[in-house]
C-alpha cells in the first residue's frame, strides 16, 4: 500500500464543480481509497496569464496501484472529463497531477517524481500544506516552510465561503 498526493486543477465549465466531482472520481480508482481532501482554493493562473482563474485543491490517497498504472488512471479519468490538450498550459476541465508516490523517485518520459514544479506553487503548496502538515517533501523541505514562502494574495481558500 503506498501513499500518494494528487493535485486537481480546473477552470473551464464550473471548475467548484469539476474539481469536486474529480473527489469523487477519485475515490472510485480501483484499488485506491481517497484519505483526504483539501479545501478548494481560488487561484489566479501561472505561467499562461490570458484565461479564467482555476479551483485547485489537492487529494491524499492509499492505493495499490504502481505509479505508472495510477498515472494512466488519473489521465483516463481527465478524459472522461473532456479534457483537451490544444496547447501547453491551456485552459482545461480537469487536470490531476500525481505529485508524490511514497518516497519514490522517478524520471521516465510518462512520469516524473516527485512532480517537478510542485516546490514551486503556491497552488500546489497550500492545498498540500493544509492536510499534509507534518510532510517533508524528499529534498528535506517541509511543506509547510515552503507554502509560507508564497505571497497569498493570487490564492485565495473557498472554504467558509457560500459558493
Ligand atoms: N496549472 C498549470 C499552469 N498554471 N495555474 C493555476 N493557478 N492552477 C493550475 O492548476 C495551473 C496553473 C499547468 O498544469
Ligand atoms: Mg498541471
Ligand atoms: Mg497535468
Amino acid at each position: 500500500m503506498a501513499i500518494a498526493y494528487i493535485a486537481l486543477g480546473s477552470n473551464l465549465q464550473d471548475p467548484v464543480k469539476q474539481v469536486s466531482r474529480a473527489f469523487d472520481a477519485l475515490a472510485q480508482l480501483p484499488a485506491t481509497r481517497l484519505l483526504l481532501r483539501s479545501s478548494l482554493y481560488k487561484t489566479a493562473p501561472v505561467g499562461y496569464d490570458n484565461q479564467p482563474d482555476f479551483i485547485n485543491a489537492v487529494a491524499k490517497i492509499d492505493t495499490l496501484l504502481e505509479p505508472t498504472v495510477l498515472l494512466r488512471q488519473l489521465l483516463a479519468v481527465e478524459a472522461t472529463f473532456g479534457r483537451e490538450r490544444p496547447f501547453p498550459n491551456a485552459p482545461r476541465v480537469l487536470d490531476l497531477d500525481l505529485l508524490l508516490y511514497d518516497q519514490i523517485a522517478m524520471h521516465t518520459p510518462e512520469l516524473i517524481l516527485p512532480h517537478p514544479r510542485m516546490h514551486e506553487r503556491s497552488f500546489v503548496l497550500l492545498p498540500l500544506a493544509e492536510i499534509a502538515p507534518d510532510l517533508t517533501l524528499p529534498n528535506g523541505k517541509s511543506v509547510v516552510e515552503l507554502a509560507t514562502q508564497y505571497q497569498q494574495s493570487d490564492i485565495q481558500s473557498l472554504s467558509g465561503l457560500s459558493a
